[in-house]
């Protein structure tokens, strides 16, 4: 869609840091991180919420998803999805957060970007 900025974000006219790319899913860091690397995960395919994207391309976004949040090393973190504006949805292209929540002594215990 020609004015949302995570379909700018997917063809590159807006810079992101990426972490993942596949035909139906693009990932990359937060702008606004709640914490050390906060990401998010999102389908190709354009749309508001999460009832409007059909379920072939949803089913590799959750284990794209568990993947980010293992290669933070943290057994403790956040995946969120807001829908509308009274749910905090901000940027109207679906999106999956997956925040980590480090170890406040220990911090991540590894090295970010994972290699
Ligand atoms: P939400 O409230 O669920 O719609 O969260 C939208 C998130 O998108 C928010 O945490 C900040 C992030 N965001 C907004 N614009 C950009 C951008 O241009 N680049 C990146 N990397 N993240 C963005």
């Amino acid at each position: 869609m020609a004015d949302c900025i995570f379909c700018k974000i997917i063809k590159g006219a807006i810079p992101s840091f990426k972490l993942y790319e596949s035909e139906r899913v693009f990932a990359f860091l937060d702008i606004q991180p709640l914490s050390q690397g906060h990401a998010l995960v999102i389908p190709k395919h354009h749309g508001v919420k999460l009832t409007d994207i059909p379920d072939d391309q949803l089913e590799e976004l959750m284990p794209v998803a568990k993947k980010l949040a293992k290669a933070m090393g943290g057994d403790n973190y956040n995946i969120l999805q807001n829908n509308g504006r009274l749910a905090h949805q901000v940027v109207d292209h679906v999106h999956f957060h997956v925040i980590p929540k480090p170890d406040q002594e220990q911090g991540l215990g590894i090295s970010w970007p994972a290699k």
